[in-house]
């Protein structure tokens, strides 16, 4: 059988904001999961727009499209047009599974949830020519998965080609996160088997990796074994976790010997009322700054995430957030406007409250405002997003937080990550440009690379873990 598997680009791709480098970091590693499922007769296509021309002129069996909020309309056209050929289309993802009514009215069959329990059952149902309208995931397991069919991705087109994810899911329960609406009807956080993960770790090329998941720190004793399994691997790894997980015990320490170099934080907002709206109580009452220090000290660089236009928010809000990245030396920046998806608690909320302003879902981006604010005017607000974007990413703010680390070479590394990723857009687009992107990895490997603790990072380290007493206790 024919089978086409596609990756809409995002709205964006179209806008004055669009950097190409951003959309050519991550190959489609979910419909990379998925083609594990097919027949090794099945004669398979994987597209992913961001990094290439979609072709039209083919007619497969079956098109699969992954659909994401602001690629939805994109979606619909492209599976509208397949259908129109004869091929029977399927439509998942984080959209599919918050708007299933909107999405089936462009397929043959939906797929709500997680796709590994509900894909397998269709290609049977699909064979025996009966399949449902409708599959939803209930069964939550990472256990005996074929392995990702990495052998689609074209690699050379991305920065980051070995991006992994080994838990689905988190612990927390944020009102603004998909997370909720997404896993229900089963198991919102679950992990591979410790060993299936280093299997598939080793089995990518290499010595980065970037691990997708959304808080790879979530459950400790997963995370300590795999941290131990990873030591000796010779790996420098990114992922994501929350304040609490790096203040809590000694798991950080592990990730740091097993490699991790980089971190993606959700600080959010510094307002516990905020925090409170948000249902983010794993970030009351934690110090940012004993985090920010202790990951200092193990030569962790910092991506800080923070979200602007919460209730509490005031006009100082974007000033505040900007002053103490740079005072604090967060390497990167990711401010978001706040964004209600549909199926969130937030979204429920803001609807019920009248407040949802436009349901144009190009505009669900996190750069621009679609629901009745109140401290802020919309225009404040967008206008105070753009401004601390340009502002954090100043040279000068560039400069100043590089040279607040210790150690020179976390300086310099500071330096070359932060200027890299925003300050030479026109070199990453001839790059990509000239399909020389995957050569840059090595380049990326060495920014990050070991930081040596010195005795005053050992100091720091000390002192964030006499601190930590106070906030050890749980927060989920
Ligand atoms: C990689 C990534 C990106 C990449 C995406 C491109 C790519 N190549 O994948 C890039 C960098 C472009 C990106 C950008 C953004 N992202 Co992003 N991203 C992710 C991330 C970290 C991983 C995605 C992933 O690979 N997951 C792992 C795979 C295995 O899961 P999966 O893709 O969901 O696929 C499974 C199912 O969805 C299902 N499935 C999916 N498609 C289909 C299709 C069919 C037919 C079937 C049967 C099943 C099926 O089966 C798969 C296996 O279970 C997620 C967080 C996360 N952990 O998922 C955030 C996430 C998707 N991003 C998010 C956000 C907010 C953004 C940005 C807006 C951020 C910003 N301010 O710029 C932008 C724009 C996104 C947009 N406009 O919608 C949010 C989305 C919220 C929402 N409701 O849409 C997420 C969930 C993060 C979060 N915790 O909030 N992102
Ligand atoms: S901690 Fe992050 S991934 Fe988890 S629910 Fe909150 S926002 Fe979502």
């Amino acid at each position: 059988m024919k089978v086409k598997l596609i990756l809409p680009a995002l709205a964006e791709a179209e806008s004055p904001f669009w950097r190409p480098i951003k959309y050519s970091l991550f190959p489609p590693l979910g419909l990379a999961t998925l083609a594990a499922f097919l027949s090794p007769d099945d004669e398979i296509d994987l597209q992913d727009q961001h990094v290439e021309t979609l072709k039209f002129n083919d007619e497969p069996d079956l098109v699969l499209i992954q659909v994401y909020i602001t690629n939805a309309y994109r979606s619909y056209k492209i599976a509208n047009s397949y259908r129109a050929k004869g091929c029977y289309v399927i439509l998942g993802g984080l959209h599919v599974t918050s708007l299933p009514d909107e999405a089936a009215k462009h397929a043959d069959s939906i797929f709500l949830g997680p796709g590994e329990d509900t894909f397998p059952e269709f290609l049977k149902d699909f064979k025996n020519g009966n399949p449902k309208k409708r599959y939803s995931s209930s069964v939550r397991t990472l256990t005996t998965l074929p392995p990702i069919r990495r052998d689609l991705i074209k690699r050379h087109k991305y920065l980051v080609p070995n991006s992994i994810v080994v838990t689905r899911g988190c612990p927390h329960h944020c009102s603004f996160c998909y997370k909720d609406a997404f896993f229900q009807g089963g198991k919102s956080f679950y992990t591979q088997l410790v060993d299936d993960a280093l299997a598939e770790i080793d089995r990518l090329p290499g010595k980065h990796l970037y691990f997708l998941d959304d808080h790879l720190l979530g459950n400790a004793k997963f995370a300590t074994d795999l941290f131990e399994g990873m030591k000796g691997m010779n790996r420098v790894f990114q992922a994501a976790s929350t304040v609490d997980a790096i203040l809590r015990g000694n798991l950080i320490e592990k990730a740091a010997e097993a490699g991790l170099r980089s971190v993606f934080v959700g600080f959010e907002t510094f307002s516990p009322n905020n925090l409170k709206q948000s249902n983010k109580k794993q970030n009351l009452k934690k110090d940012y700054e004993a985090a920010v220090n202790r990951l200092h000290a193990l030569g962790i660089m910092i991506n800080g995430s923070f979200v602007f236009g919460l209730d509490e928010d005031d006009k100082d809000v974007f000033k505040r957030t900007v002053d103490w990245g740079v005072k604090n030396a967060v390497t990167t920046s990711t401010y978001h406007v706040l964004t209600p998806y549909p199926g969130t608690k937030l979204y429920k909320d803001m609807e019920q409250q009248n407040r949802i302003v436009t349901k144009n879902w190009d505009l669900y981006d996190t750069r621009n405002v679609v629901y009745k604010t109140t401290n802020l005017s919309a225009e404040e607000l967008k206008n105070g997003y753009d401004w601390a974007y340009k502002e954090f990413y100043k040279w000068s703010n560039i400069f100043e937080a590089s040279f607040n680390h210790e150690s020179h070479k976390h300086k310099l590394k500071h330096l070359l990550y932060s200027g890299g990723w925003k300050k030479f857009e026109p070199l990453w687009n001839f790059i990509i440009k000239t399909k020389n992107l995957n050569n840059m990895l090595p380049l990326l490997e060495s920014i990050l690379s070991k930081v040596n603790y010195n005795k005053m990072n050992q100091s720091v380290i000390l002192e964030s873990k006499t601190q930590i007493n106070t906030y050890s206790k749980p927060s989920t």
